[in-house]
């Protein structure tokens, strides 16, 4: 898909909410346990990368619904906070080749003061970004998501997406 910089936001959301609606929702196919280096390990379902587990859920929800799903399973949406980082979460996306992940919920949000992007439960200003220059943000879009074509974009809270949820490695 090709988008011009003329394409409006409301444009851009309006084909997320339609790519969304026709996405048809797959069952997570659950990994075994991986083992890290120094013995720790992530829960089932779950990818090991540096000092965190990763994964990815392929069924819509909105951002509220996908951070107490993430909170039930012992983590959080997730926080990305450097470019190695972004990169393992886009390549769980990209891996699922699923129409539903060509977008999913991130742990970012300007809700609190708009055009001040948060990561949840954290009150200072990301330290990596890869906010979109092509899609735009005003105060009806204040969840983020991620996306392995534009990056980081914001969307209506209560749109419904795949998301991404990040846990600690139980040693
Ligand atoms: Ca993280
Ligand atoms: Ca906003």
């Amino acid at each position: 898909m090709v988008v011009s910089t003329r394409v409006s936001p409301v444009t851009v959301g309006l084909c997320i909410m339609l790519c969304l609606m026709a996405a048809t929702v797959h069952g997570g196919e659950v990994d075994g346990m991986e083992q890290g280096d120094d013995g720790g390990h992530c829960p089932d379902g779950y990818i090991l990368n540096d000092e965190s587990c990763y994964r990815l859920e392929e069924s819509s929800k909105t951002f509220t619904e996908a951070l107490d799903t993430c909170r039930r399973e012992g983590g959080q949406l997730v926080t990305i906070d450097s470019s190695e980082e972004n990169d393992v979460v886009t390549e769980l996306l990209l891996d699922a080749r699923q129409p539903s992940t060509e977008w999913a919920w991130i742990g970012l949000t300007d809700r609190e003061t708009e055009g001040e992007f948060r990561w949840l439960g954290s009150s200072d200003p990301p330290s990596f970004t890869d906010m979109s220059p092509v899609i735009g943000n005003d105060d009806t879009v204040d969840c983020v998501l991620i996306t392995p074509e534009f990056g980081w974009a914001p969307l209506y809270c209560d749109g419904y997406a795949a998301f991404v949820c990040e846990t600690s490695v139980i040693k």
